[in-house]
């Protein structure tokens, strides 16, 4: 790493208001866990471990169908973007990689490389965007793109995934992650069965250009930007799709793509179950797709999903290891403060989840004791783990408090004197 957005003498000098206390609160949860014969440090290495990628979409501020506020010092290509990413990842140590968004993102490879290893970032995830018009292509997206009607759009559509597939090939990312606004608006407009065959013939043909060691993700929304029907609308097609396309094909499950009050933690058990689950777009939601920072909202569902996480490491689930990535929109709040607290609450949820005693459960379960069963799983969501995920970030390098560090170090009000104002524009939701 040769570039560091935040001087690491800022992030001693906050460190070192913080320390005492921290060392006080970590040792006084270690002699708590110690009861219950968990070693905090077995834990704090554990979630030092955890990682999550930020989306390069997130750093700008986002915006609904109705307006977009544009904050100060928004990153004006992709190469700010990678600086602001790098901005929360030297804070919170917990997001080294990110999630580029094509043709948002587009660029040289060897730039994009030569950036990436500057600020000791690496790349997850592409995107492909089939859901909004390019200003050059050919043919348009209003009526769908894998799954349009006509073949010359399904092949461009095509073409632009095998696209993202060699950019990505040459930054060195392993997977795609495939979203479609493709749906109908109204009974009758498309015909269910067609449409879907088409879709998976379209998905085939970019299965086909994946590199070996990479994997195609398919990521299901049950509704908007269509609003009668949309082509992947749950996790029963987006498992029909893993399954008919291959063994290199898994689902995304993006925990703001369901119906209010779905069990989302059980259908990531179903598909650890039958290995396919690829991996998460993390982020909140009240009544839809809200995209509001992950945790905000409801916190125990995060951690019930990662209890089911944990559950799979912990059974030793062969060759389980999904994709870990934010995908939020922030409207109201400085990007980057969300995207530093959103790392922090996933890591939260980990290290929660790696706190329940899985043997207990297991028996209460065996016993049919469904309060106790219960119990098992809140006495560990009731355990404050903040000194665990504080120390994390300490030893490698970050920040104890990494949004108050954020804030001293002054960096939103440099940027903003360097990057112009930007005019209202779209979002970025997906
Ligand atoms: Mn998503």
């Amino acid at each position: 790493m040769t570039e560091q957005k935040i001087p690491a003498d800022v992030i001693s000098a906050e460190n070192e208001k913080r320390a005492g206390a921290l060392k006080s609160d970590y040792a006084a949860l270690g002699e708590k866990l110690a009861r219950n014969n968990i070693d905090i440090d077995a834990v704090t290495k554990q979630v030092a471990k955890f990682f999550v990628a930020v989306p390069s979409w997130g750093v700008g501020t986002g915006g609904t169908r109705f307006a977009r506020f544009p904050g100060l010092g928004e990153p004006r290509n992709i190469f700010d973007k990678l600086e602001d990413c790098s901005v929360i990842n030297e804070l919170t140590r917990a997001t080294p990689t990110v999630s580029l968004h094509i043709p948002w993102d587009k660029a040289d490879p060897m730039d994009l490389k030569a950036k990436g290893d500057a600020l000791g970032l690496s790349f997850d995830a592409m995107n492909s965007n089939t859901f909004s018009d390019a200003p050059d292509q050919a043919h348009s997206y209003k009526y769908g793109s894998l799954s349009h009607v006509d073949a010359a759009t399904r092949a461009q559509a095509v073409e632009h995934n095998i696209e993202c597939i060699e950019l990505g090939n040459a930054i060195g990312s392993k997977a795609l992650t495939v979203w479609i606004g493709d749906g109908s608006n109204f009974p009758g407009q498309s015909n269910f069965t067609r449409q879907f065959e088409r879709y998976l013939a379209s998905m085939a043909d970019i299965y086909k250009a994946l590199p070996d060691d990479w994997r195609l993700f398919s990521e299901h929304k049950m509704y908007e930007p269509a609003f009668y029907s949309t082509v992947v609308q749950d996790w029963g097609t987006n498992f029909l799709i893993a399954q008919t396309l291959g063994p290199k094909a898994f689902c995304l499950v993006d925990l703001g793509h369901h119906a209010p009050n779905t069990n989302i933690e059980m259908i990531v058990a179903r598909l650890i179950q039958f290995g396919k689950l690829g991996g998460f777009h993390f982020n909140d939601s009240k009544y839809g797709d809200d995209d509001l920072d992950a945790g905000s909202v409801e916190p125990y569902r995060l951690f019930l999903v990662f209890n089911e996480l944990v559950d799979a490491e912990h059974r030793g689930v062969k060759g389980f290891h999904p994709a870990h990535m934010i995908d939020q929109s922030h409207n109201v709040t400085d990007p980057i403060e969300s995207l530093i607290s959103s790392a922090n609450e996933i890591r939260r949820a980990y290290a929660q989840a790696l706190l329940v005693d899985r043997v207990a459960l297991e028996g209460f379960q065996s016993d049919n004791d469904a309060l106790m069963a219960t119990e098992t799983l809140k006495r560990a969501y009731r355990t404050d783990v903040e000194a665990i995920l504080a120390e994390a970030r300490r030893r490698a390098g970050g920040a104890i408090d990494p949004i108050a560090t954020y804030r001293a170090s002054g960096y939103r009000a440099q940027v903003a004197a360097e990057r112009p104002a930007v005019k209202g524009g779209s979002g970025g939701i997906v």
